[in-house]
């Protein structure tokens, strides 16, 4: 009878719930309503994220689940006009209190989850992880590099520019900018590799060649296979030993017609079971620390379907990260009832 059944799912739900407290899975949510240069109040991406139950759905999954809030940041309205790059004090202000934050929540032993907001975040993410941990691998999912510097940029969209503050190799390159004194470089170029490329500008490909990063273009993915391009990614980021992992997931890395709802989608992206594929290999991996889910923009949706299949498919990579398999899980200690 119901309750029955009622009674024998709430034992499995506590037994799953039981056998990923054994695995250490715990995900610590910080919410970054800020995109563009602005904080965003109303509808956010990761109040909406939130609201299509990405806390219980991990709970339900087995992980530990601390949910931190939003990062309240500075409302920088008289931000100096655009020049060298747009809305440089705010974004150097968000930047600094999402690292401070990131550092939080790194110390309370987490897995940071860190809902954008636009890809700027990854800076004040990163720095923030590697200020906890120090020596990190970065894995930049994505359709593009985010690698342009300040000065190489066509657009001042810092956006576009965010790897470039964090790579030891580049600071020669980087003019000072007084928001972003703060900020030390904590990667460097062996540790990273770019996933989905498909929209580079040539100073971007000029530094990527420059400094030899890995890259796995969609040409790449094309040719290889996601698997392969997954192992081959994990090999070369632990052939130098075995370093915790930031994964930054622009959801644009994702074709534009399964997630729509984005501030610069470019055709040809990751099919939604290449983009899943990505995050469960690196959710098995034991060593991922953090991870950006990012450019979920709902103003970008034309239509109410368009933005639930993005926010949707962004929920369904982060419990991906965390040990859903689409092969289904259970418990190692689950026993069929007995008649
Ligand atoms: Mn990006």
């Amino acid at each position: 009878d119901i309750g029955v059944l009622l009674l024998r799912n709430t034992r499995i739900a506590l037994e799953v719930m039981r056998s990923a407290r054994t695995l250490h899975q715990s995900a610590g949510v910080i919410g970054a309503p800020f995109s563009r240069g602005q904080v965003r109040h109303e509808g956010t991406a990761p109040d909406l994220i939130r609201a299509a139950g990405l806390l219980t759905r991990l709970r339900e999954q087995g992980c530990a689940v601390k949910d931190y809030g939003n990062v309240v940041f500075e409302d920088l309205e008289d931000d100096e006009p655009p020049g060298l790059v747009k809305r440089v004090r705010a974004v150097g202000s968000a930047t600094r209190r999402l690292s401070e934050a990131v550092q939080a929540v790194k110390r309370d032993g987490h897995t940071t989850v860190m809902l954008g907001g636009d890809h700027s975040l990854a800076i004040g993410s990163i720095h923030g992880h590697a200020a906890a941990v120090g020596h990190l691998s970065v894995v930049w999912v994505d359709a593009h590099a985010d690698i342009n510097t300040p000065l190489s940029s066509y657009t001042g969209n810092i956006h576009g520019q965010s790897m470039s503050y964090l790579l030891h190799e580049l600071q020669p390159k980087m003019p000072a900018l007084p928001s972003f004194s703060w900020i030390r470089p904590c990667v460097w170029a062996r540790d990273l590799v770019y996933v989905g490329l498909r929209d580079v500008d040539p100073a971007e490909h000029y530094i990527l060649k420059l400094l030899g990063v890995k890259v796995f273009s969609m040409r790449e993915v094309d040719q290889l296979g996601v698997a392969r391009v997954m192992e081959e990614t994990c090999d070369y980021l632990t052939a130098r030993g075995k370093k915790p992992i930031h994964l930054s997931y622009d959801i644009d890395a994702i074709d534009p017609s399964v997630t729509p709802a984005t501030g610069t989608p470019v055709a040809g992206g990751l099919s939604y079971r290449e983009g899943v594929y990505i995050a469960e290999h690196l959710g098995q991996t034991g060593l991922l620390s953090a991870v950006d889910l990012v450019e979920v923009n709902p103003l970008r949706g034309q239509t109410e379907e368009a933005v639930q299949s993005t926010v949707s498919t962004a929920v369904d990579l982060l419990l991906a990260c965390f040990g859903r398999r689409r092969g289904g899980n259970h418990p190692p200690e689950y026993r069929l009832p007995e008649p």
